[in-house]
């Protein structure tokens, strides 16, 4: 046990954190005191020394303690309000067991559970795979795919299942098409797919980004459906200087988050349907690259991350037809260190992230916890990393982020993760060897 005075210094701590985890904040003091008293004192005298060192800095600075990420990109910058970035870190997570389930998945992007046993998962290459959830065995690739540009950060993308897809036996397809003079794009397909079938039927595209461009970057995309069965597409913003400037024109498809019908046509009630102040489908722009996006379970708000620059990923909560500033503002830099634009973090008319990194975890997809296995997890924001890998889980207060934890480093590239009708996190790793992973609590 801590000294007492650690258990008052944890009173004023965050809601989130137990007092009993003031030893564990050890590793997660200032970079300058953790690795000195790391260096100089046995663990449990470090933890003694600590719970004083903390007293003296004061609650606020133990309620700051983030999670160790190194040095930010942009240090000049400032957050817009409190925890924007950088919120406590949470107590360390019992052990998890990681089970891989289904290996020799190349560069796996996209899974949908069909049903308790099955699930569908697409590799980027462009092959769409069935998976027997309790064996891990591997279908042959499904046929009927469309045409499908996978160079570079293109290639097969996200897929789900409609909501009725029990009867109706459609899916969608998000994929990066080939166009017109080397040129590509993002787009939408839907497709029926009978059980037990090797073959997709009826293909029809239902959205295609324009315009075009000859780039293999920022291709977006993920799926989500909102309450009433439309569909949310994000797009990127296709990464070159040019058409980056594009994302915040209302009036194309690049860097956006659009909504859609499920067979492509314009809910009346967009942002921009009557299509003179902006495009009919988008649903809000100025974003970079969106590649994880999950609709609130209580909220029914559509929430998604993007990846930033150097420094920069964010968290948002789109409304419709607000501006998210890329690449006007944003918290980073140019990879070349160069500032993007004027370097600056806000603008009037441009909406903030409600949360931000840097460094940058690289967010792949990611989802609101609502399964039966992690009981402490229930409404946490499930992320996956590529960089630094892993999953990075957050608390939440409302729309404002409480606490941060990261988790499954030894996963590495993690490009997908969901809850499975298991109760369990499924996630998918990025890599030619890829494989489709199960965690579950360790009771051992
Ligand atoms: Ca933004």
């Amino acid at each position: 046990m801590p000294p007492s005075v650690s258990l008052h210094s944890a009173s004023h701590l965050a809601p989130n954190m137990a007092p009993n985890m003031a030893p564990h904040l050890a590793p997660h003091l200032a970079p300058n005191i953790a690795p000195h008293l790391a260096r100089t004192a046995a663990p449990r005298l470090a933890s003694r020394i600590a719970g004083v060192a903390l007293l003296a800095l004061g609650g606020d600075a133990l309620a700051q303690a983030p999670v160790p990420t190194g040095s930010p990109n942009a240090p000049d910058q400032r957050p817009a309000f409190a925890a924007q970035t950088r919120a406590p870190a949470l107590p360390a997570s019992a052990p998890l067991r990681i089970e891989r389930v289904a290996e020799g998945l190349e560069y796996p992007w996209g899974l949908a559970f069909v049903d308790n046993d099955t699930a569908l998962i697409t590799e980027r290459p462009g092959r769409l795979r069935r998976v027997d959830l309790r064996s891990g065995s591997l279908s042959a690739p499904i046929g009927g795919l469309p045409e499908i540009d996978a160079r570079g950060q293109g290639g097969l993308l996200d897929i789900t299942l409609d909501p009725d897809f029990a009867r109706n036996r459609r899916l969608y397809l998000s994929y990066a098409e080939p166009r017109e003079g080397g040129k590509n794009a993002t787009a939408v397909a839907r497709a029926m797919l009978a059980p037990g079938s090797q073959q997709l039927d009826e293909l029809t595209v239902i959205f295609r980004q324009t315009p075009a461009w000859a780039s293999t970057k920022h291709f977006g995309s993920r799926l989500v459906w909102d309450t009433q069965g439309r569909l949310y597409v994000t797009l990127g913003e296709r990464s070159l200087p040019e058409p980056r400037q594009l994302a915040q024109d209302p009036q194309t498809y690049l860097g956006k988050v659009v909504r859609i019908q499920p067979d492509g046509s314009i809910p009346a009630d967009n942002p921009f349907a009557a299509g003179q102040s902006g495009a009919p489908a988008v649903w809000s722009y100025g974003h970079r690259n969106i590649q994880g996006a999950a609709l609130h379970p209580d909220s029914g708000k559509l929430w998604t991350i993007e990846h930033g620059p150097r420094g920069g990923d964010e968290l948002n909560v789109p409304l419709a037809g607000q501006n998210y500033g890329w690449p006007v503002i944003t918290y980073g830099e140019d990879y070349s260190g160069a500032p993007i634009g004027e370097g600056v973090t806000a603008r009037e008319g441009m909406e903030q992230p409600i949360y931000y990194w840097d460094p940058v975890i690289a967010p792949g997809d990611m989802t609101f916890y609502q399964g039966s296995r992690f009981p402490d997890w229930h409404g946490d924001l499930i992320i996956a990393s590529l960089s630094p890998g892993g999953l990075v889980r957050l608390t939440l207060d409302g729309e404002r982020v409480s606490g941060e934890a990261r988790l499954a480093s030894e996963l590495g590239r993690v490009r997908d993760v969901d809850a499975g009708p298991d109760g369990a996190l499924w996630a998918l790793t990025d890599a030619r060897d890829g494989a489709l992973v199960r965690l579950l609590p360790d009771t051992q």
